[in-house]
């Protein structure tokens, strides 16, 4: 898989989640969603079964992406400027209606919750035993996270699919940044500004009320 074309690269996730964050401490819609375009690409070399997983990230992108691009695109170049447009303008259902389409702040809502599943997953992957296995974290920080907001059916499924997951180390090497130990340093230095972007959502969705849209 490595140097295959397309490959990925935990360096380039990095690269997009470090560039979120401006100094006024805004998140910046366009690297955050090249952040989740290179993570969809990890879960693409992952398998068939995790498709409807990576066909559920790819729409809320998309629908994200729609917007960077479209009429209002200067509403949309950051989170902050996002939220602020979208409720002024009515355009968040609080209460689920049907027939409106569906809000950046739903959708960005969605991507955030998945954060917290990888940043908990990570953090599992970077201190985890060498014989640790990735089906297990991945498990445990779903657990943790996304699956309090997943019917029966999709958690059943994703369980399922976690089970296909390579152990640690070949899991570390598909990574493509180099050795096993390589990966954990990487991971080191990625974490934090993981972290940074979904504290400052947390923060902004919270303020706005914005944490349980249908
Ligand atoms: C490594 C294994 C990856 C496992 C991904 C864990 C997430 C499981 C999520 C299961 C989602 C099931 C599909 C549908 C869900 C939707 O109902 C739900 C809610 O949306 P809505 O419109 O119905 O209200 N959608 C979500 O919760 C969004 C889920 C997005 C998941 C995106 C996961 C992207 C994962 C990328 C792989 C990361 C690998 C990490 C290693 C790379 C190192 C940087």
């Amino acid at each position: 898989m490595a140097g295959a074309q397309g490959a990925f690269s935990l360096r380039e996730v990095l690269a997009a989640f470090q560039t979120c964050v401006t100094e006024q401490r805004e998140v910046l819609l366009g690297p955050y969603l090249c952040g989740w375009r290179g993570l969809i690409r990890f879960l693409h070399s992952l398998g068939a079964i995790f498709s409807f997983i990576s066909k559920d990230a790819v729409a809320k992108v998309q629908i994200m992406e729609n917007y960077c691009r479209g009429e209002q695109r200067e509403k949309y170049v950051s989170l902050q400027s996002m939220v602020e447009y979208e409720l002024a303008s009515g355009l968040v259902d609080v209460q689920k209606q049907s027939g409106r389409p569906d809000s950046g702040c739903r959708t960005v809502l969605r991507l955030h919750r998945a954060l917290r599943w990888l940043q908990l997953f990570l953090e599992g992957l970077r201190t985890g035993r060498e014989d640790s296995r990735t089906s297990v974290i991945c498990t445990d920080s779903y657990n943790a996270s996304l699956a309090a907001y997943h019917p029966w059916v999709v958690r059943k499924a994703a369980t399922v699919a976690f089970c296909t997951l390579p152990p640690r180390n070949a899991f570390l090497e598909i990574m493509n940044v180099g050795t096993p130990e390589e990966a954990v340093a990487m991971l080191g230095e990625a974490l934090p500004y993981i972290c940074d972007v979904y504290g400052i959502t947390q923060e902004l969705f919270a303020q706005h009320k914005l944490l349980d849209l249908p």
